[in-house]
């Protein structure tokens, strides 16, 4: 297992390099080009400006989050061809700079959607918040709410251009049925596969978060079946998952350990985060300690550890603590909360490495 940490990049995050340097443990930043659009290539210029800061503190930039994909590509319409030569340009301009992974998603219109971005937890500091009630309403308000509250800061999935023309977007969407959203998939994979065999680049999707359908349109990385389906779908080693424990966790029916154990060959990069939930359906981000939510953290570090797990791992969201709110920090992604995690899940993965009489 190695040790991540997000990074939003220079200029687009309240957070130094040199700050992450200080939490045990972690050897690579997971980044992007924030400033890319989905389906425009990026340089190895670009590329070259990233791999510069990050020597600087010794960090590896192996696992890039994300390369995204246009839509032109999930609804399948007949400009995809051209997006997806860009994408593989993308692929071949990141494999010299050791680049190993590259997590997207396939998410209809929206990413990651939550309808509070700083709720109270009830000890003084705030979480991300689903609240069911409100994903049935204007999902322009949701999108506006999300954007307004990231102070001008770049995130992906939310890029203000798309977010400007939503009623188009849900418009050509509409004949995006869950059958031919998989079909899309599979032809983008199986479009790219080469080129990752070729620049050794494992593909590792993010699950869909939440994991059903939200507003109407379909959501595809939901449970256990839908993943097998999708590995079995393009049965190659470098379709990969970036197995999200939040993203999943967030169905109370969904035994991440469980799912974790069943392909763990195929993970390619683990994201870990716990979540409480309420009987009326919402639910609230939670600290990484196992008994703070139900997602099983011990159980997950466990399954990972039992597997032999080598791929790369990062806490995903943490709360924002000590003085980080809207303005000084990136909704869920504080500084304070995910180094916490961090020490959490290497306090459970040492105990089980010496467990196991490795140290
Ligand atoms: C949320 C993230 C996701 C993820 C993308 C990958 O915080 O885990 O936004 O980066 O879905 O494409």
């Amino acid at each position: 297992m190695q040790m991540t940490f997000r990074w939003y990049g220079e200029g687009n995050d309240q957070i130094k390099l040199s700050d992450i340097r200080q939490i045990p443990g972690v050897e690579g930043i997971v980044w992007a080009l924030h400033d890319k659009l989905p389906g425009e290539i990026w340089q190895q210029s670009e590329i070259a400006a990233v791999k510069k800061q990050l020597d600087e503190y010794g960090f590896n930039m192996d696992v890039v989050e994300s390369v995204n994909v246009h839509d032109d590509i999930k609804i399948g319409l007949p400009t995809r061809d051209q997006y997806i030569e860009n994408y593989k340009q993308t692929l071949r301009n990141l494999a010299p700079f050791g680049v190993k992974v590259v997590t997207y998603n396939f998410m209809p219109i929206f990413d990651w959607t939550r309808t509070d971005l700083f709720h109270p937890v009830g000890d003084g500091s705030t979480a991300l918040y689903y609240e069911k009630a409100k994903i049935q309403q204007d999902y322009k308000e949701m999108a506006s709410y999300i954007l307004e509250n990231l102070h001008g800061l770049t995130f992906p999935g939310w890029e203000p251009e798309r977010m400007a023309r939503l009623d188009d977007l849900f418009e050509a969407y509409r004949p995006v049925t869950k059958e031919k959203l998989w079909e899309n998939l599979k032809y983008f994979l199986e479009a790219i596969m080469p080129t990752c065999r070729e620049t050794g680049i494992k593909m590792a999707i993010h699950m869909d978060d939440p994991p059903w359908d939200i507003f109407g349109i379909p959501r595809l990385l939901v449970d256990k079946e839908a993943i097998h389906h999708f590995l079995n779908m393009v049965d190659d080693p470098h379709n990969c998952l970036c197995l999200c424990s939040g993203s999943l966790g967030a169905n109370p029916n969904n035994d991440v350990p469980d799912i974790i154990r069943s392909c763990c060959g195929r993970i390619a990069f683990a994201h870990i985060r716990n979540i409480r939930h309420f009987p009326n359906g919402d639910f609230s981000e939670a600290s990484h300690r196992d008994r703070d939510g139900e997602t099983g953290i011990l159980e997950i570090m466990r399954a990972y550890h039992d597997c032999g797990f080598e791929g790369y791992i990062r806490p995903d969201h943490g709360r924002h603590l000590w003085g980080e709110g809207p303005g000084t920090c990136r909704p869920g992604y504080g500084l304070y909360d995910r180094a916490l995690g961090i020490m959490y899940m290497l306090g459970c993965w040492d105990m089980l490495e010496r467990e196991a009489g490795k140290i």
